[in-house]
């Protein structure tokens, strides 16, 4: 065999966004499309050349075709060994612990997340550098930058690599170890948790719950952990088999997406617990009976209860939170002494803060919620870290969250995404907001007084890099948020994400509807940003 080198061309457009290349599967499946991308890793990791990489997706359409094309390049640009998933499957949460457990250089996970999969619809292509994480801007930019003058890639010509036998095989002079893509994972939860408190709550006859894998990664891991080594009862994880277009749904576990599990939490019939996990298997979503919980307050809630579950019996030494996530965990973080740090939107912001051992917890509204056990956000750990609690507290979900509030006060919390909006229109909007910034501090709007307004920047405390226009924050003096920023992750036209965010301490004010609460700072939001002069619309397509 020998590595034939074929001669290409620039794509353009090949940039990451908050995570990974994220495209139509008709784009990816242009000729010389995701080898472009591919090649532009190899040529700026260069550690990968001798060394391990490991490798899996979320099972979406394509991801079989792809890793076979990966792993022949990888044959090709000398790479010394590859850890694939069995069936090409890995979580995220999974790759990141496969990394950091076996030293690898890398990884490259193929996954489009939350967004729907199918022939015509999104793929999407990630690398995770040694440490387990999503590359950091630095990595991301330099990839990209390859892509603009990518002229020749490698790849070995072979047959396929059977990819559902565990075991080695040989693919030119690489050696491709397919390993079961749930086993490390598992045994990573079971040293975190107190399995035998869990064990003993499923079987009280009084605990009732569903995991929804939403047709997408996670059912193998949520089968194997609830079921076989916790036993919950058969049944316990619904639409557990991934499928390649998830059944047609979307797989983001929210209010919106995951219906069906939210109906069998509500009325007095409603099951004690109901999460969800999203297509890669790192978002969750943890539901009480007639109660959601926001991913923000769930942040707050595991930071403030964190000595309940072994793995973290020492305490936490820090938390971190995404700009647009409520500010719940940092009072958390202040009653009990260690440091709140507010990132830019997107899971790679907290590696190197992580990696320092600044923070042991970070969250992200957007359903993630992680720790320093790997580098990514982790759906199921984050429902074993409420089972955990549940068993431990013998309290409800409802009465677990209230609890808290009584404590910390209540951050009312609601994102609006406005989805598929004209490019134009959005970016014009931002920029409308930019001019306008300078002009609001000191401002009187409605009952608002606004206390600072900026486009958000971070300077990490670790490495001093410097991430510049990661969103719109109008601060007020009551402590109340008003947050802008545009998606990164779409694959057709531009969504807005407007969040907004309200405390209040007093419990007597805990149980209002949330978006009643917040709607004079959602009109106000409205209003400043012109949403409906400059989008069309006069109502966000999801709430959260
Ligand atoms: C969204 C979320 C962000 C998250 C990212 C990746 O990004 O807002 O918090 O880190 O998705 O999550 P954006 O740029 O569309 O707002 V996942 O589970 O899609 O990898
Ligand atoms: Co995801």
């Amino acid at each position: 065999m020998q590595a034939p080198v074929i001669s290409t061309t620039p794509f353009d457009g090949q940039k990451p966004g908050t995570s990974g290349l994220r495209k139509k599967v008709t784009t990816f499946q242009q000729p010389h499309y995701l080898e472009n991308f591919v090649q532009a890793i190899f040529d700026t990791q260069t550690k990968l050349n001798g060394g391990i990489l490991a490798l899996g997706g979320d099972g979406r359409f394509y991801n079989r075709e792809a890793i076979q094309i990966i792993l022949r390049m990888a044959a090709a640009n000398g790479v010394a060994r590859v850890l694939v998933g069995q069936g090409g499957i890995l979580s995220t949460p999974a790759a990141s612990c496969i990394i950091r457990k076996y030293q690898t250089q890398g990884g490259i996970i193929l996954s489009a997340s939350h967004n729907p999969g199918g022939p015509d619809e999104d793929f999407g292509i990630k690398f995770n550098i040694d440490a387990g994480g999503p590359a950091p801007e630095s990595v991301t930019n330099a990839i990209y930058e390859r892509t603009r003058s990518i002229d020749q890639y490698r790849i070995i010509d072979a047959d396929p690599v059977d990819l559902d036998q565990v075991g080695e095989s040989r693919l030119g002079a690489m050696i491709v170890q397919v390993i079961d893509p749930v086993a490390d994972y598992a045994e990573l939860m079971s040293s975190l948790f107190d399995f035998e408190a869990i064990q003993q709550l499923f079987n009280s006859g009084h605990f009732r719950m569903r995991f929804d894998a939403m047709h997408a990664v996670t059912g193998p891991y949520a089968i194997e952990i609830l079921e076989h080594r916790l036993g919950a009862e058969p049944g316990t994880v619904m639409n557990g088999v991934p499928l390649e277009d998830f059944g047609g749904g979307h797989p983001d576990p929210n209010l919106a997406h995951a219906q069906a599990l939210v109906a069998l939490t509500q009325g007095p019939d409603g099951l004690d617990f109901g999460a969800a996990s999203d297509g890669d298997g790192d978002r969750n979503m943890v539901l009480g009976r007639d109660f959601f919980v926001t991913p923000s307050d769930s942040l707050a809630v595991l930071a403030a209860n964190a000595q309940i579950a072994p793995g973290y019996k020492r305490g936490i030494a820090g938390v971190a939170r995404s700009m647009p996530t409520s500010q719940a965990a940092d009072r958390v973080a202040e009653a009990i002494g260690v440091n709140c740090f507010e990132t830019p939107t997107g899971w790679k912001f907290f590696g190197n803060l992580l990696d320092a051992g600044k923070i042991t917890l970070c969250g992200e509204e957007s359903f993630g919620t992680g720790s320093d056990h790997v580098r990514e956000k982790d759906g199921l750990w984050a429902v074993l870290f409420w089972l955990n609690l549940l068993a431990v507290k013998r309290q409800s979900v409802g009465e677990i969250v209230r609890d808290h509030w009584r404590r910390f006060g209540r951050n009312y919390y609601t994102r609006h995404d406005y989805e598929g909006i004209d490019s134009e229109a959005a970016e014009g909007l931002v920029n409308h907001l930019r001019i306008l910034l300078p002009s609001l501090p000191g401002q009187q709007l409605g009952a608002f007084k606004v206390a600072f307004a900026d486009d958000f920047a971070y300077t990490d405390p670790v490495d001093g890099s410097v991430a510049e226009q990661q969103g719109i924050r109008i601060g007020f003096e009551c402590g109340s948020r008003i947050v802008l920023r545009l998606s990164g992750t779409g694959t057709q036209g531009a969504t807005l994400r407007v969040y907004i965010e309200q405390y209040e301490a007093d419990s007597a004010g805990h149980d209002r509807p949330v978006q009643e609460a917040l709607a004079p700072l959602i009109l106000i939001a409205r209003e400043l940003a012109q949403i409906e002069a400059r989008t069309g619309r006069t109502e966000p397509d999801v709430m959260t």
